[in-house]
């Protein structure tokens, strides 16, 4: 089907048909409501402020989710095309929007959540049924392109917004999101928890969590913007049992994973942090102050992966979903810097990485495939591209160039080739060439050496 002139997507090169080119949705406001917890019904009513970059006849918004009951544009009921196949929702605009107008759209839907099927896993909304007739459990795993499943969106990283989200469930139930909670009220339909995610974020690092959860606040730590102190909240199923101590343990630990970054990497970017722990087994997702974290990756390693990512990834966002590397290797090199600060030797770290990727098929980072974007290439090749990087010019020029990173694309898509050139800028030829070497080399490069 042809796109609605003025209605293009924004040209992913993993995922063409994702987004609308030239819309700049700058909050999405949500209320939703978690009638049954453990199953996929939910409601919701969504209302996007949203600007031009370019004239704009048409909105599609990325939608996959419950029938559409009513859309309103700047508060006036407006008629809608819900294109199933291409996972749209069309609307024609009354006048076209023109760069420098702000306009609202409101969108009401009821019924059963879609899950989104990606090359790894089902993406989007997803149940955890309760067992032997307890409640069950609701979370969003998005990334890379689920959220549309329960709310329409801009859903491509390059468009980052900032969220309120209040959830309303069941008397009993705990709801989580990203942001800071800011109310908790109840009414004859349940517990509306309201929350404010103030910096902007990519659709698919919208956390959403709704659970019989025990709340356990932590000291904040001062490791934000200016100083900022950072509020700090995990959030554990109840009934744990007998793993609960096992399951908590790492996320003690949550406070120093935050200042050991954020010595390398600068302020964390947001108000607050923490992880919120599922019961089901699905790959841990960095979802914006708040990982998701499933029991069985409750480890120090994937904490302080998803945390990295809240830098690189959360705040510093895709260009494109190719270059999911930014955001895996980063990561992944944040596992090294933590090894390093326990006395862990660092090189055979490296090495391990090394051992992993030697004698198999390799490629050069940008991927060409939804297959490609989460292999071992994005992870372990992204994460010794930096320490190639490091080799080259030492650790205070590294920090100062992960710093200038995080500041030159914190809300701004980052690309392989603006690191290339930010890296010459920052640190000179040789080393974006040995960057170089490492995102563009069909073949493996040699083992860069690590310091003592
Ligand atoms: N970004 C996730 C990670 O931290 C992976 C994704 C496939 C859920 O590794």
């Amino acid at each position: 089907m042809t796109p609605l002139p003025g209605a293009a997507p924004i040209g992913d090169r993993i995922y063409p048909t994702l987004g609308q080119a030239g819309l700049d949705v700058r909050h999405y406001d949500l209320r939703l409501t978690v009638p049954r917890p453990g199953t996929l019904e939910l409601s919701g009513e969504v209302t996007l402020t949203l600007a031009a970059t370019r004239p704009l006849s048409a909105i599609a918004l990325d939608y996959l989710g419950p029938a559409v009951q009513e859309v309103r544009w700047n508060g006036a009921v407006r008629a809608f095309a819900l294109d199933r196949a291409a996972g749209k929702l069309r609307v024609t605009l009354p006048a076209p929007l023109r760069p420098g107008e702000a306009a609202r759209l409101s969108v009401r839907y009821a019924g059963v959540a879609a899950q989104v099927p990606d090359a790894l896993l089902p993406t989007g909304w997803q149940a955890v049924p309760g067992k032997g007739g307890a409640g069950g459990a609701n979370y969003a795993l998005s990334e890379p392109a689920g959220t549309r499943g329960f709310l329409p969106v801009n859903d491509h990283p390059s468009d980052p917004a900032t969220f309120t989200v209040r959830v309303t469930v069941p008397a009993g139930y705990t709801a989580a999101a990203s942001g800071l909670e800011t109310g908790v009220a109840d009414s004859p339909a349940g517990r509306t928890f309201t929350f404010e995610q103030a910096v902007p974020i990519p659709t698919y690092a919208l956390a959403i969590h709704v659970n019989r959860f025990a709340r356990v606040d932590s000291p904040p730590v001062p490791v934000g913007v200016g100083g900022a102190a950072v509020v700090r909240r995990d959030y554990f199923p109840a009934g744990l049992g007998s793993r609960e101590t096992a399951v908590r343990a790492p996320y003690r630990r949550t406070g120093e994973v935050l200042e050991v970054l954020a010595g390398w990497f600068g302020p964390f970017p947001f108000a607050a942090h923490g992880s919120a722990i599922v019961e089901s087994g699905v790959p841990a997702l960095e979802t914006a102050t708040l990982n998701t974290m499933p029991v069985q990756s409750s480890n120090e390693r994937v904490l302080v992966h998803e945390t990295a990512h809240q830098w690189f990834g959360d705040r510093v966002v895709l260009a494109d979903w190719s270059d999911v590397w930014l955001n895996e290797g980063f990561a992944t090199y944040a596992e090294l810097l933590w090894a390093q600060a326990q006395g862990e030797d660092g090189g055979a770290v490296v090495a391990g990485w090394y051992a992993r990727l030697a004698g198999r098929p390799t490629r050069p980072l940008p991927a060409t495939s939804a297959e490609e974007l989460f292999d071992r290439t994005a992870y372990l090749r992204g994460a010794l591209a930096l320490q190639a990087v490091r080799a080259e010019v030492g650790d205070a020029a590294f920090r100062a160039w992960l710093r200038a990173y995080v500041t030159a694309f914190s809300g701004r898509p980052a690309s392989t080739a603006g690191l290339l050139d930010l890296t010459r800028r920052e640190l000179g030829a040789r080393a974006e060439a040995a960057l170089r070497l490492w995102a563009e080399s069909p073949t493996l490069p040699p083992l860069p050496p690590t310091a003592p």
